[in-house]
This record gives structure tokens, sequence and C-alpha cells, in this order.
């Protein structure tokens, strides 16, 4: 169950000796329950490095050891440091310090809060197993982000939407479990990544999740977020907007009624009753079938304030999302987009939300696929607090069957310029809530876990999770070094082994766009399910994804000109940029134009020979994979090294699918054949 908390035992005598200095010996003076979970985790990881346990004590007894503590409570037993020289970090930053005070050498680990000095641990625990040194080890950090968030899909019968990997580890059998010891590791995973905010049951709240908030279920709800406060995560609970009805048998849900009103802050003070630090809501409302202010002709700025005013006198905050669209659409029927939907939607709301309402925005306005635009959204509600929502569980991007590692995805998504405030507006400063000066901003993704014993089902996958975390720490880091920190602690320092899975995980999203939906499209994927090839599955449904292949060409018209205008709901110049066929980026083309397959893209290469060029050689990728993957035979431990070796050549198999369905399909539509005479299915 270790991931990445697997502290390899070190066996280099000089790392050994190196770090043997400090590793005999904790002080932590101060107690409070997240230090106390910080201490604990060192002493732990310390034993799993060096194979002795470290004492632990209020006052040193060396003259060499490490301190964990709060700078605002700098006793006399730490007279080492002044707090005149700590520099302020905020409320979750912290100080890695090697002081040395006459005969004394000491690693300070320092936060201004308990939470900062246990992400300070962490990271000490990092820089051992990566065998930094230690020695004049001076570093200061804080998150760029306030809000860093897991949702979990997880349903009360134990089933996980769209879970790869297994059975929920919260619930079974419509019960919360009772058995923690998971849960717990769940939490220490995720705080040390610095996760500090999840929300536990499906934004889709069925009967028995709904009652979460009902004095009956709420101890148990509370044990839940005990288990998490204890590493600094505050627990969310994802509500059914009908609740006052389906709960609290009133007639109506209507946000403007005054009992409706009353309801929700009767049940919001019953809430922070037992959770006296509760997160707050997370709603998905009017979307897919799910109950929402529409249905009682108010706006959703009046159904989230209903809520916001309820959860404000706690500090609670409700996250709204903004996936509502029209998924009941005719195929017919070319003037509905749904990627216009969530800037139609909130657009014209902005301004009008609660401060302590935050509106959840998918990364992209269709629906988490291996490629997309970045959602207009973003940037355009200067007004309203915003965070961003990514999908860790790969639903459309191989289901954690096959090996697709979303960070560089997620990177480009953060480096997005939009404009939003002129030059220089990324959406990482949307994020970070600097770009308009939010109250409330940052992140939030869903899980990729469950009670699969390496927890995400693919080995590898496990790395969308830490990636996920330490991004969202730090959007600065590259998706290079975030990979090669999550191999290190995963498999060890050997340098093949780093070299080899780093350049699988970073060539792997690539991969998978090469032999599945061509230049942006997106869906052409077994409906429901979403799992492997289905050039049509899509096409004649009612929920607004289509591609509209015909035998002259591909791709939706979203220009302003001829088509839904979407290209019109960014900001100036990507405006243009994806107005104009001569400058949009070839690998979102078919998103944004309906294009002959004889069209040639900035590439040089026409559309229909790129189709096939790329299905060739994403399958040929694919196998590559393999072979990284075989040459560390011997190098990663046999279990994982079978696992993983499975699922890539099942991959690759899958892959000869699509290619082979994709290219048919294409070579039957267009009649074109392949310029270099490969085998196309006919
Ligand atoms: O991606 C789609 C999924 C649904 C999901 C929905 C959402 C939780 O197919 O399973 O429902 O998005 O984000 O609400």
């Amino acid at each position: 169950y270790k991931a990445w908390l697997q502290n390899h035992h070190v066996e280099q005598p000089e790392l050994r000796e190196a770090l043997a200095r400090w590793s005999g010996s904790i002080v932590a003076s101060v107690h409070t329950e997240v230090l106390d979970t910080a201490v604990k985790e060192l002493a732990l990881g310390i034993k799993q490095l060096y194979g002795e346990k470290p004492t632990v004590s209020k006052v040193p007894q060396s003259e060499t050891f490490i301190y964990v503590g709060v700078a605002d409570q700098l006793d006399k037993s730490f007279g080492y440091l002044d707090k005149s020289e700590i520099p302020r970090v905020g409320q979750e930053g912290y100080i890695l310090k090697h002081v040395v005070r006459e005969q004394h050498s000491i690693l300070a680990v320092l936060g201004e809060t308990d939470r900062g000095a246990l992400y300070g641990v962490f990271h000490l625990l990092r820089l051992m197993n990566m065998g930094v040194q230690l020695e004049h080890l001076h570093i200061v950090e804080r998150p760029r982000n306030q809000l860093r968030m897991i949702n979990q899909w997880d349903n009360a019968d134990g089933t996980i939407e769209r879970g790869y990997a297994g059975h929920s580890i919260f619930f079974n059998e419509n019960q919360i479990v009772e058995d923690m010891t998971r849960i717990k590791d769940y939490a220490r995973l995720l705080a040390s990544v610095g996760i500090n905010a999840i929300a536990i049951n499906n934004v889709n709240v069925n009967e028995v999740e709904t009652a979460f908030i009902s004095e009956e279920q709420l101890p148990a709800v509370a044990k839940l977020a005990d288990v998490f406060r204890s590493y600094g995560i505050r627990l969310y609970i994802s509500i059914h907007f009908a609740s006052p009805m389906e709960l609290g048998g009133l007639s109506s849900a209507d946000p403007l009624l005054p009992e409706v009103r009353e309801w929700w802050k009767m049940t919001a003070a019953c809430i922070y009753d037992h959770i006296p630090d509760f997160g707050g809501f997370l709603v998905k409302a009017d979307s897919e079938h799910r109950p929402g202010p529409f249905a009682y002709g108010r706006d959703h700025a009046e159904g989230a304030n209903m809520l916001a005013e309820a959860l404000e006198p706690f500090g609670g905050i409700v996250i709204w999302r903004c996936f509502v669209y029209n998924c009941m659409q005719d195929w017919r029927d070319r003037s509905t987009d749904r990627a216009r939907a969530a800037y139609d939607h909130f657009k014209p709301l902005d301004g009008s939300f609660h401060d302590n309402v935050v509106l959840q925005v998918k990364n992209g306005p269709m629906d988490f696929q291996v490629r997309e635009p970045v959602s207009p959204l973003l940037g355009a509600m200067n007004q309203t607090n915003q965070m961003i929502e990514f999908q860790i569980t790969q639903e459309y991007t191989g289901q954690q069957r096959h090996l697709c590692y979303l960070i560089p995805q997620w990177k480009e998504v953060l480096e997005f310029d939009t404009h939003a405030k002129g030059k220089g507006s990324y959406v990482k400063h949307i994020g970070d809530g600097t770009l308009f000066g939010m109250k409330i901003s940052g992140y939030a993704a869903v899980s990729n876990i469950g009670d699969d014993e390496n927890w995400t089902g693919h080995t590898l996958a496990q790395a969308n999770l830490h990636g996920y975390g330490r991004l969202v720490w730090n959007p600065d880091l590259t998706a290079e070094e975030i990979a090669e920190e999550w191999i290190r602690l995963t498999f060890g320092n050997e340098e093949q082994v780093v070299r080899t899975v780093a350049d699988m995980l970073l060539a792997s999203w690539h991969i998978y766009e090469q032999y599945t939906a061509p230049l942006g499209v997106g869906w052409m994927v077994a409906p429901n399910h979403h799992y492997g090839p289905d050039v049509d599955g899509y096409e004649y449904s009612r929920w607004g994804t289509y591609h509209f292949a015909d035998r002259e060409g591909i791709g939706v018209d979203r220009t302003d000109k001829s088509g839904t205008g979407y290209a019109g709901q960014y900001f100036s110049p990507n405006r243009e940029m994806y107005n104009q066929l001569s400058s949009c980026p070839d690998e979102l083309l078919l998103f944004f134009h309906h294009v002959p397959y004889t069209h040639k893209l900035q590439s040089g290469q026409t559309v229909i020979q790129h189709i096939y060029e790329t299905r060739f050689t994403g399958a040929e990728r694919a196998e590559w994979l393999i072979q990284q993957w075989t040459s560390l035979e011997g190098k990663i431990d046999p279990e994982r090294y079978e696992q993983v070796l499975e699922r890539l050549q099942e991959q690759a198999e899958h892959a000869k699918e699509w290619r082979d369905v994709i290219n048919t399909y294409f070579y039957r539509k267009s009649g074109i054949a392949d310029e270099k005479g490969r085998t196309i299915y006919r």
C-alpha cells in the first residue's frame, strides 16, 4: 500500500553516514494533533530508511537532532533560532534549515502552523529518499495554491463512478467503513503531496449519500473527518440539491423559499456540531439529470448563494460545478454546441455569487478528452471565485489499462495564456487567485484510487495522483522533475530505472493521443463505459459530442463566421488564433474547424495522411513502451514488473485495434489511400 511512501532502505554507506548524524533523535517541544502526525511520519520514515527508530523527546538529548516545530511557538527548549530569522511562510509553508550553534548541529523543520511542519517533514523525507545532501540545507517553501483538493466519485454501495482500481475504500454496502486503516494510508499519501481538501462522495448523489448530512449519519462521517484532520485535510461532502425534500420532507427545494433556506441553515449548524472544521459542499446541479435551481426558475447564483448563506457563519464554502449543458440534445440541431455551455450559463452571472462560493470549472469545455482547448470560462469572470477541475482517473485516457501520464497535459493548461487581463494572464494565475485577487481559488481533481492493492490498478498510474498534488503545490515544477521524483520514491534511485521510466511516462500522453481520436476532435469511444474505439459511438446521440465526418472531411465548425461561435468566447488574440484556419494549432484543428481530408496542416501533412501517420506511429510507440519496460527486468521487483508488463501488453494490442478501426473508418469515408501503402483494412 505504500506507493511513493516506500522509504526504501538506504544501503550505500556514504549516504547512511551522512544522514546518521541527524536521524537518531527527533525533538518536538510543541504538541498538536497534526504536529504529532508529523513527528510520527518522520520517525517511521527514518526507521524504514535506516533501520533504526529515532528517539523522540521534548528537549534535546544529543548534539545533533531534527527539530520539528511551529515557528510561532518556538520556546526555550529550542533557543537556536531567533524568531526574527524565520521568514513568514504562511498557513501552510515551512522552512527546512540546517542550523549550527556552538556544538549543536540541528536540522530544523519549522512551519508557521503545524500543517506547514507536516509538509516540511514530507519534504525532508523526500530529500532523504533521493539521497540529497542535508548539510547547509536551507529551503523555504509555501504552496502557490489555496485549495488543493481531491474529489472522490465514490458511491455508498462501494462502487466508484469512473473508478478503475477496485472498490471504494470509504464505503461498502451502503455504510461508511469502520476500519479506517486504508483511509489513513490514503490520507498519508495525499498529505505527503500537499493535498488539503477532500470531497468524500460522488457528485452524482444518490439516496444513501443524500443522508450523509443527516443527524443519523454525521457521527460516521465525522470519523472520516477525524482521520483526514490529523493529516491537515479538510472534509467536504457532495450534496443533493433537493435534500430539503429528500431528507427534510419539504415539498420544494426552491432556493428562494424561506423554509428551504431555513432547512439548510439548520442542517449546516448540525454538520458543524459534528465536524467543527467541515469544509463545505460540492454541488453538481442541473447537470446530467441532477436536480438544481432551474426546476424553480432560479439561476445558479440563487442556488449557490442559498447554500453559501447557510455555511457562512461557520466558515464553510460552496464549490459549485460549472459542468452544466444540455445532455438531451438532438444531433440534427447544429446550432447548439455543448462546448459553449459552461460559459453561456455562468458568464452572465459574474458578480452575483457570494464570496464563499467558488465555481469549479473543468479544464476543457467538453469533458476530460485527451486533447481539448482550455475552457474559455477560465478567466472570463473577474468578480467570481474560480477553481480548476482535472480528472486524474483516466476515464477517457485509457482507464488505467493504458499508460497515460497526465502531468504534461495539465502543465499545458496551466501555462495557457487566457489574455483575460492582457498578455501573461496564465491559467495558473487564475488557479492561484492572483489574476483578479480572488478570495478562494485552487484546484480539484477526480481521484483514481480504489481498494486494489496498488491503489490505482496500473502501478504507473500512481504517478498521476502524486503528480497532481506536486503540480498544484507548485505549478512551476516541470513534468520531468515531478516524474523523476515519483520514480525515485517509488522504485528507488537506480539511474537506468529512473531514466527509462521517466521516458515512458513523459511520452505516454502523446502516444495515447496518437492512436486515439485525431486533431482534438475527441470522443470516438464506446458509449457509456468509454473504453476502446467506436468512431460513431456518440455521433447520433444526445450528448452533444459530434465529429461530423463525411466523405469530404471532418471536424466541428466552432468559428464565429460560419460555426457555433464558440471561438468567440476567448479573449483576443486567442479568439482570432482559433477562428483562423491558418493559425489554429494543428492539435486542435478539428475542434474548431470542419476541413476536407486533403486540407494541409501546418506540419505540411494532409489531414488524412496525418490520421494514418499518427495511428501507425502511435501503435508502434505502444510497442516501444514494452521494450523500454522489459529492459528493466531484474531491476524492479517481480510483482510490480509483471503487473505493469501485462498492462503494457494489453495497451499495445488495444492500440492496434484503435489504429485499425480509425484508419479503416477514414479510408472508407474518404477513399484516399495511405501514401506509404501500409496496411489499412478495407
Ligand atoms: O465525465 C462525465 C462522466 C460522468 C461524470 C460527469 C461529471 C460524475 O462520464 O460519469 O459524473 O462527467 O463530471 O459530473
